[in-house]
């Protein structure tokens, strides 16, 4: 079982985040955590935060000398803009005089659409920072950090993860399903929306303009593709077992996400059966190699039956909703007062899907290395590997003519 716990405020110190289960003897480039960590803070509609942070994860235990030894994996991300906050974070009673940052006032207008209302009335905080802090989505950079780790373990057994932005608002890629894994993973990382097509690319950037000026937010759909996963991840058996399920559980987590599609999603509630299903056939030269000795000229299915992979791409897709952070703010009530307020303002983002496609292929990473250390177990990562090669050689065996 692979299983991960993060800590911290937005402005606190750090971000913490405890990882465990990863199998000893895994070489990791901490290079590539930081790739994702730097591919998280961009995209165009970020705020001004991410100009004040670049986003490191420093290795506390579980490491020596670049290879995993089985033991807990600790990793601390500061934020640099807790020197600006030390007054309003200070963890302990009493702070140094000299503590820098400003004094702010108790947050009490919530936002609609945020955590801070029913944070407040959970908790019973008099001052809705106690939510926001934590409900804060910078809380995602940990997660990063995690799916960092989990796709290195899971690219020993060559599987490998992109991700693409569909919609922004009313722009929206005619066909996410024929964007293919190449095209997703060929889109540079400097792109400003990670779109695989350049002309909604443009269209989207104008929607994110547009609610910037009106001070609004804007919302949108990513797609996640891993290729090269291994057949029979996952199972039917029992609810909890089903990798769907899983994916979606994992997805819905990120903050703002309010749906999540597998292969063509909604859409398999408006069409027939016969244009929903992808058939099944002899095996041809076009799918050579295919994991399992048959052709699917099609998947809709977005590579999960059952709940259960079959070695086609899996396809994920998350709906993100605007962020609730509005510069021209929602009505909303001073709890202070309990009267009509306008929502607070916390510096923010106008649109922030490109970055939450990063923190969607991270959880994908998270679930998969935890569904594949479910199949081919193992406590070191050549017991593992040996496992699923094993498992692998078989499956082509029993499908050879
Ligand atoms: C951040 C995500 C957003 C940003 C935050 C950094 O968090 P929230 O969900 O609270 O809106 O607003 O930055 C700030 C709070 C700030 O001071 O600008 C992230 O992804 O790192």
């Amino acid at each position: 079982m692979l299983r991960f716990l993060t800590a911290g405020e937005s402005h606190g110190k750090a971000l913490v985040a405890i990882v465990e289960g990863v199998p000893a003897g895994l070489a990791l480039d901490f290079g590539l955590v930081t790739a994702d960590l730097r591919r998280r803070q961009t995209g165009y509609g970020r705020g001004r935060r991410m100009a004040i942070e670049s986003d490191r994860a420093e290795p506390l235990s579980g490491v020596r000398h670049g290879r995993t030894t089985g033991g807990p994996i600790a990793l601390l991300i500061p934020n640099k803009d807790w020197d600006n906050w030390q007054r309003t974070m200070y963890a302990e009673p009493e702070m140094p005089a000299d503590a820098p940052g400003a004094d702010r006032a108790p947050v009490t207008r919530p936002r609609p659409g945020h955590a801070d209302l029913a944070g407040f009335v959970k908790y019973g905080h008099d001052d809705m920072r106690d939510v926001l802090e934590r409900a804060s989505a910078r809380e995602t950079a940990a997660r990063v950090a995690v799916g960092a780790i989990a796709r290195q373990l899971i690219g020993v057994i060559e599987a490998e993860i992109a991700s693409h932005v569909v919609a922004i608002g009313g722009a929206a890629v005619a066909s996410p399903v024929a964007v293919s894994f190449a095209q997703a993973r060929a889109i540079p990382v400097d792109s400003p929306l990670h779109c695989a097509d350049r002309a909604v690319e443009a269209r989207m950037i104008a929607e994110i303009d547009r609610a910037r000026e009106a001070g609004d937010t804007m919302g949108g759909s990513f797609e996640v593709i891993v290729h090269g996963v291994p057949p029979g991840l996952g199972s039917y058996v029992q609810w909890d077992r089903k990798l769907d399920g899983r994916l979606a559980q994992a997805l819905m987590s990120i903050p703002a996400i309010k749906a999540v599609g597998i292969g063509i999603g909604p859409s398999v509630a408006s069409l027939p059966g016969s244009r929903v299903h992808d058939e099944i056939l002899p095996l041809d030269a076009a799918h050579a190699g295919a994991p399992v000795g048959v052709a699917r000229p099609t998947n809709n299915a977005g590579g999960l039956e059952g709940g259960v992979t079959n070695g086609e791409d899996l396809r994920v897709t998350a709906y993100m909703k605007p962020i609730s952070t509005l510069m021209k703010p929602l009505r909303s009530v001073d709890l202070s007062t309990m009267t009509e307020s306008p929502a607070a303002i916390e510096r923010s983002d106008v649109c922030a899907v490109p970055a939450a496609a990063v923190v969607g292929e991270a959880m994908v990473a998270i679930v998969l290395a935890d569904a594949v250390m479910e199949k081919f177990g193992g406590d070191s990562v050549e017991e593992m590997a040996g496992n699923w090669r094993r498992f692998t050689d078989r499956t082509r065996v029993r499908f050879a003519r």
